[in-house]
């Protein structure tokens, strides 16, 4: 068995005791942190999830705040999604891009107040680019990493088990909304969102000093619901269509490519540093975009990009993939070229163990 050598560089969590006592059996990096990757099986865990509760030690999903006059202005320099409408309590999705309009993240942003956001990051570097950014435009604002660290509650028990802990005031959170409730003397934000389709909340836990004991208290709510600690599991969000920075796109793609067109309001998203690029390219419309590939036959670990091929000709690349019990086919995230992105389209993809038959689909599967 393999291991991955702890070091200071591999930064634990506040959760990391409790994933350990639930018997953590695979680990992944994220951010330079600790992100568990399997408990059980990754199948054992996907049937849990859909089931019943799962507790996620997401503090890898690390926080970039700004604080300071300047800080809604800043937050709108990285984004084409206008944020003028944006209230205090509300959660946005939002593609962050350089000046080339290539996707530097895909993160969760907070609007806590006025003067106040947390960025709440997928696994890149933003702190720097915002620090740049903020240092480069003399602005007034600070920018910084907080000691907060999310904790996903998610699977359709969720709410119950959060309700237990926190009152029943977190049923009435909405999707992509957050409200501040307490947990021993101290005030924490709930949100209703998390990286799987099967809903839930994610919990910051503000300081690390609290992340064991709301952890056991989580726990030990949840003990008649089969509340057992989980981790996004990569079949649920492939079937999901949620996207992987790092895996299904990079600074090499636009968002409008990653089919995050949906959440771009370029031409009104005054200030952000890659409007004109992405006005550019918005006008003429990508050649290549991300889509839901089915894949027939049995399929090994996509870890590396897979070619997608038309015959002799190269048409784009499966970025993740999984077979899926629930859908008893291989389900895969690709980047496909427009000659070949049209539902029911075959093609073949070359697999490390060998080719594989695969066609388009139209919509990803929940
Ligand atoms: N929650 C928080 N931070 C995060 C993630 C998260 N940081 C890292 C990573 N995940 C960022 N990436 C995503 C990708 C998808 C979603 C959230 C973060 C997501 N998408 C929904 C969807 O596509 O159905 C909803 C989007 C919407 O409608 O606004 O939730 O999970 N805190």
């Amino acid at each position: 068995m393999i291991q991955i050598a702890p070091s200071r560089r591999i930064r634990r969590t506040p959760f990391s005791a409790g994933v350990e006592a639930a018997g953590v059996k695979a680990y992944s990096v994220y951010n330079r942190m600790l992100l568990p990757a399997m408990f059980r099986s990754t199948i054992e865990d996907y049937h849990h999830l859909k089931t019943a509760v799962q507790l996620w030690d997401v503090s890898c999903e690390r926080q970039v705040e700004l604080r300071g006059p300047d800080a809604g202005k800043l937050m709108q320099m990285l984004t084409p999604r206008d944020l003028r409408g944006m209230m205090p309590g509300q959660c946005f999705y939002v593609p962050i891009v350089d000046e080339t309009g290539g996707m530097l993240n895909d993160p969760v942003a907070l609007k806590l107040a006025e003067d106040r956001w947390w960025i709440s990051i997928a696994d890149s570097d933003l702190l720097f680019w915002v620090k740049g950014l903020a240092y480069g435009f003399r602005l007034d604002v600070l920018v910084d990493e907080p000691d907060v660290s999310p904790l996903g509650v998610q699977g359709p028990l969720a709410e119950e088990a959060v309700a237990r802990v926190f009152g029943d005031a977190v049923r009435n959170i909405k999707f992509f909304r957050f409200g501040w409730f307490d947990f021993q003397g101290k005030s924490l934000i709930v949100a209703r969102s998390g990286y799987s389709k099967q809903g839930g909340f994610e919990i910051y836990v503000d300081g690390g000093a609290i992340g064991m004991p709301l952890w056991d208290a989580l726990m030990e709510a949840g003990r008649d619901l089969d509340i057992h600690a989980g981790c996004p599991n990569l079949i649920e969000r492939i079937e999901g269509g949620l996207l992987s920075y790092g895996n299904d796109m990079t600074r090499d793609n636009t968002p409008h490519e990653c089919g995050l067109g949906r959440f771009c309001s370029t031409q009104t998203a005054i200030g952000c540093v890659g409007r004109d690029a992405l006005l550019r390219v918005a006008k003429e419309g990508p050649t290549q975009q991300i889509r839901a590939i089915s894949i027939d036959g049995d399929l090994p670990p996509c870890d590396r990009p897979w070619p997608l091929y038309d015959g002799k000709k190269f048409v784009g690349q499966v970025t993740s993939a999984a077979q899926s019990p629930d859908y008893g086919t291989g389900v895969a995230i690709g980047m496909v070229r427009m000659t070949h992105w049209d539902a029911d389209t075959q093609f073949t993809v070359q697999t490390q163990d060998g080719p594989r038959n695969a066609q388009v689909r139209d919509k990803f599967w929940n």
